[in-house]
């Protein structure tokens, strides 16, 4: 019993957390014997917090709590630039306010390249990676804050819940052909669902009741950190005023996606041009993506074959319920939703606005409705064409047989 109440070691961590193939929640892990946090982000009250990222002005993406037909995609978005302070001031004079900010997925050392302090209040060695604030990226948001249904296409991911209350929801990746997975808009790494769960429709609710394996939901407190493995999908909301923290891990297979996400680049750059309209696209030349595929080919083909077998039969021993039966009071599975828990579920989320997304932006003109539905055909047939080229299933294939071509 006494062994149960043991905490998991950095070293039982380090390689559990490569071999565990559902996710996790680990609790009371950042604090120490004492019960005070061991990283200094947990201690700093708003105030402190606010003194600390001084006058940089941050870019917050700006969203509606209403209703839309599709997801609200990033490319949509406008941006507002606010401190930290103007920030949490705004939130407190506009507590009905029908929009949401997020200043997402920004790597610290971008933005806080010059304090020290603020770099080194993460380190993630409990979890026995030797890594801090320098390769972590922060998210700062609103309620009703979100990221779109999505899968990352590397590594796997530890997030640390800092401030407020965010909502996950999860899938396995074996809910890829359920997910509608698409590639406009196009981000690199990142393979966004069709789905839209922060207000879905009728039509959405129904698809999203089709997937067969059951979703995981989890709100992450602070405190809590969520571990995400490889190739799970996951919708992000922020329930409140949130901060968090995370961190990809690299893992084996990342080399064999870099030829896939090569592939998809090399896919786009041809043909993508009207549907990409990321920063990412200024990059995505032909000769530029030719290059980015070899590269990924010759690593690949240079990686030893015998080490890589070795290091994934070398220790196949942890999963989830291990973990959380040897440490339940530090390692917590998520629990799994059942089809009627998610249904009641996506039909709160479906009624939950009362206006929608146009009646609170500006009138377009008519001229402008008619370019847009010319624009919109065009678009819409492109994506589809890009959505089919670029499914998981045939990126798959390709890079496979590619690969089988290149080691002959
Ligand atoms: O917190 C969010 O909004 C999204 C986080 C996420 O997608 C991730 O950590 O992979």
């Amino acid at each position: 019993m006494t062994e149960k109440l043991n905490s998991p070691s950095d070293e039982v961590l380090s390689r559990a957390i490569m071999e565990i193939k559902e996710p996790v929640i680990f609790q009371h892990m950042l604090k120490n014997a004492q019960g005070e946090y061991t990283w200094k982000l947990f201690e700093w009250n708003l105030s402190e917090l606010s003194e600390k990222f001084g006058d940089v002005k941050l870019p917050f993406r700006v969203g509606y709590n209403a209703k839309s037909m599709g997801p609200q995609w990033e490319i949509n978005c406008s941006t507002v630039l606010m401190t930290l302070s103007e920030f949490i001031q705004h939130i407190e004079h506009h507590k009905n306010d029908k929009k949401w900010y997020y200043f997402d997925y920004k790597y610290m050392q971008e933005w806080f390249k010059n304090k020290l302090e603020i770099i080194n209040s993460v380190n993630w060695r409990r979890f026995g990676f030797d890594k801090t604030g320098d390769d972590s990226t922060v998210w700062i948001g609103s309620e009703g804050a979100h990221t779109n249904c999505h899968q990352d296409s590397y590594g796997c991911n530890l997030v640390a819940q800092i401030h407020g209350r965010k909502q996950w929801i999860l899938f396995p990746p074996s809910s890829n052909n359920f997910l509608q997975p698409t590639r406009v808009p196009y981000e690199e790494s990142t393979i966004y669902s069709k789905y839209n769960f922060f207000c879905p429709t009728k039509e959405d609710q129904v698809n999203i009741l089709k997937i067969e394996d059951k979703p995981r939901i989890v709100t992450l407190e602070s405190g809590d950190v969520l571990f995400v493995p490889p190739g799970w999908w996951h919708y992000v909301e922020s329930l409140d005023f949130t901060i968090s923290v995370n961190i990809w891990l690299p893992i084996i297979t990342d080399n064999v996606s870099r030829v896939k996400e090569a592939i998809v680049k090399l896919i786009m750059a041809s043909i993508g041009k009207n549907v990409c309209s990321t920063p990412d696209e200024a990059n995505c030349t032909l000769s530029y993506c030719m290059n980015l595929l070899n590269i990924a080919l010759r690593e690949c083909k240079n990686m030893d074959h015998v080490e890589l077998l070795s290091k994934k039969m070398r220790y196949n021993t942890w999963t989830a319920e291990d973990l959380a039966t040897e440490y339940p009071l530090y390692v917590k599975l998520l629990r799994e939703f059942s089809k009627t828990e998610l249904e009641e579920f996506l039909k709160m989320k479906m009624e939950r606005f009362s206006g929608d997304i146009e009646s609170l932006k500006d009138n377009t003109s008519e001229t402008d409705i008619d370019v847009q539905n010319t624009y919109f055909s065009i678009q819409q047939l492109s994506e589809n064409i890009l959505n089919a080229l670029c499914h998981p299933d045939v990126i798959n294939k390709v890079a496979e047989l590619l690969l089988l071509q290149c080691s002959m």
